[in-house]
């Protein structure tokens, strides 16, 4: 007899009419075979799906170009279809579910129709772990299986856990005509289920990711008493050997990989990363937060990483241990078929195609890389990996870190007073915009805990989850923000990033322990220029101070934004949220 799985795959299959169906097993030869075929046989836009890179200089690389029209997420068109638009909330887009279900089932009438399906069973988490999720995606695209295979556990066991269950992790994924007017990623939180058509692009296509582990694992997270969170994981090991676990969260492409993995500039510390982008967090029963990351592999953004900004990353994408690595919309040296983006010395005598294959040099204005170019690869090729990766149960968090990209006003750290404080901190969080997403670049836009195009519900029922969690430990992490986007007035960097935000770690980390001093301002706890560790780090102690300081008084646009953001929830945002308002408005004065 069939199992509900198995029914599953036959009815998405009569529907989207494949010429063949292929499960996926997970072993690495398959990989090879997978990628063999996007070589071969599938195609994107006229050209093979994947070509194959320089394999002494980059193992196991593979290159990609997706459609020129589909580089990035589409907010627009991604919609979280929940019974009723107030379930949703002003944060997404909705549909009603049985329309919405229409749409998609028109649209993906024989989408399939020369082409593979792939059946791909992925675990989200630890096999082991008792916040790990049995999922199934169902794909034509040897590109999105390929990547799911890196980014995710993805083997025959899982159709063993997912064994009679109905209720697993569905994800039915087609790049149809690639068409923008026919591109469409819909949810289903009730049924855990997201169905997207027209795109082949990462967080529009991996399902796994933002998809599942953020929007639908959100609500999940919502109604079981866990979070679902838009962060890294790491370890911050200090000179005695103590580590010390954190998350953080920042908009996409704002450096998360970057810190996830950042080679300390501060003698004797060293940092051991778990994830990079996605955290599931519960409450232990000793009263603190644990995380785990679901995920397996890093999708992370390829200009500007570089040996100075990122040797570990540089040396995770030279590793050969996991088949394979991909470069995707990178440019591509034609002389040693090497790929190249922005960030990079330049080759010499290289002969450069941009990332549309069009003859590219560094006197043209256009980038060659697109600014959204990533690398997709295995978290085990990172040498640098923290050992408490597969722990089944998480690392236990003591500091939360939400942060943005402000080139003013918002200082290089702060402190919130409390659990409750700190939650208002993520809810006025905002971040001028980046290439990860189709809209117009570096205007500000609130993004509470970078969670804006990720939170699966109406985000004041987000903060008031976020609330009660805080309720449910003796041992909350303290939360802090940080921006280390701050220019001066030639629109440079004041702060160097990178190595340096070490000093900032460890401030962090030694206020979790009540170790270092901090001022009181009308926002929170920042450190005094004293406070912290600049050893090795010249700069004109203005600089410091100016990034360091709270002018109050300069804060009153900004509290009138926070103002008009937080009052699109309406009834739903806490009274707690308005309170944490109220004073911070007291502050400021009229
Ligand atoms: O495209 S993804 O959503 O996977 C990456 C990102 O925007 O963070
Ligand atoms: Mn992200």
């Amino acid at each position: 007899m069939a199992t509900p799985l198995e029914k599953w795959v036959e009815q998405q299959a009569q529907l989207t009419k494949p010429d063949d169906i292929y499960w996926c097993n997970g072993s690495e030869e398959e990989a090879h075979r997978i990628i063999e075929r996007g070589i071969s046989k599938e195609k994107i836009n006229g050209a093979p799906v994947f070509s194959k890179l320089n394999q002494s200089a980059w193992p196991n690389a593979y290159y990609h170009r997706s459609h020129p029209t589909d580089v990035a997420r589409t907010e627009h068109l991604t919609y979280v279809c929940h019974a009723d638009k107030e379930t949703a909330g002003p944060n997404n887009n909705w549909m009603a579910p049985a329309e919405a279900m229409e749409k998609m089932r028109k649209l993906s009438d024989g989408c399939m129709r020369g082409r593979t399906m792939y059946v791909l069973p992925y675990m989200m988490g630890h096999p082991d772990s008792p916040y790990a999720k049995p999922c199934i995606q169902l794909t034509d695209s040897a590109y999105v299986a390929a990547s799911m295979r890196i980014m995710t556990r993805l083997g025959n066991a899982v159709i063993d856990k997912i064994g009679a269950r109905e209720n697993f992790v569905k994800g039915l994924h087609s790049i149809g005509d690639l068409n923008p007017e026919r591109r469409l990623i819909m949810h289903f939180p009730d049924e855990k289920f997201v169905w997207s058509i027209g795109s082949g692009y990462g967080g529009n296509a991996l399902l796994g990711k933002k998809c599942f582990s953020l929007r639908i694992a959100s609500w999940q997270g919502y109604q079981e008493g866990w979070l679902a969170e838009h962060m890294v994981v790491m370890g911050i090991e200090d000179p005695e050997g103590k580590v010390t676990y954190i998350a953080a969260a920042l908009p996409s492409a704002c450096g998360k990989t970057n810190l996830a993995m950042l080679q300390s500039a501060l003698p004797g510390y060293k940092i051991w990363p778990l994830g990079d982008d996605i955290a599931w967090m519960n409450v232990g029963s000793d009263g603190r937060l644990y995380a785990i990351n679901p995920e397996a592999g890093f999708f992370g953004v390829a200009p500007g990483t570089s040996m100075k900004t990122n040797p570990n990353m540089i040396r995770t994408l030279k590793n050969d241990k996991f088949f394979p690595t991909l470069f995707t919309n990178t440019a591509l040296n034609k002389i040693t078929n090497e790929p190249w983006w922005e960030g990079l010395d330049y080759p010499e005598g290289a002969d450069m195609e941009d990332w549309q294959g069009k003859t590219w040099n560094p006197s043209m204005s256009a980038k060659a890389a697109h600014p959204n170019a990533r690398f997709t690869t295995s978290i085990y090729n990172c040498p640098i990996l923290s050992k408490e990766y597969d722990n089944p149960g998480g690392v236990p968090i003591s500091a939360i870190i939400v942060g943005g990209r402000r080139a003013h006003l918002v200082p290089l750290v702060t402190e919130a007073f409390n659990w409750q404080h700190g939650v208002f901190h993520a809810a006025r969080m905002g971040s001028e915009t980046t290439a990860a997403a189709a809209h117009q670049i570096g205007v500000v836009r609130r993004d509470p805990m970078a969670m804006l195009p990720f939170c699966g519900y109406n985000m004041g029922d987000y903060f008031r989850h976020w609330l009660s969690i805080g309720k449910k430990m003796a041992n909350p992490p303290k939360i802090f923000s940080v921006n280390w986007f701050r220019t001066d007035e030639n629109g440079s960097f004041i702060w160097p990033g990178f190595g340096d935000n070490i000093r900032i770690l460890k401030w962090i980390i030694e206020r979790t322990n009540g170790k270092a001093g901090a001022k009181k301002t009308a926002i929170g706890f920042v450190p005094a220029k004293e406070d912290l560790d600049m050893t090795g780090l010249s700069m004109e102690p203005e600089k410091l101070d100016g990034i360091l300081s709270v002018n109050i008084k300069d804060w009153k646009p900004e509290l009138e934004d926070t103002k008009k953001f937080l009052q699109q929830f309406g009834e739903r945002m806490p009274a707690e949220i308005w309170q944490e308002f109220a004073a911070l408005e007291k502050e400021i004065g009229g």
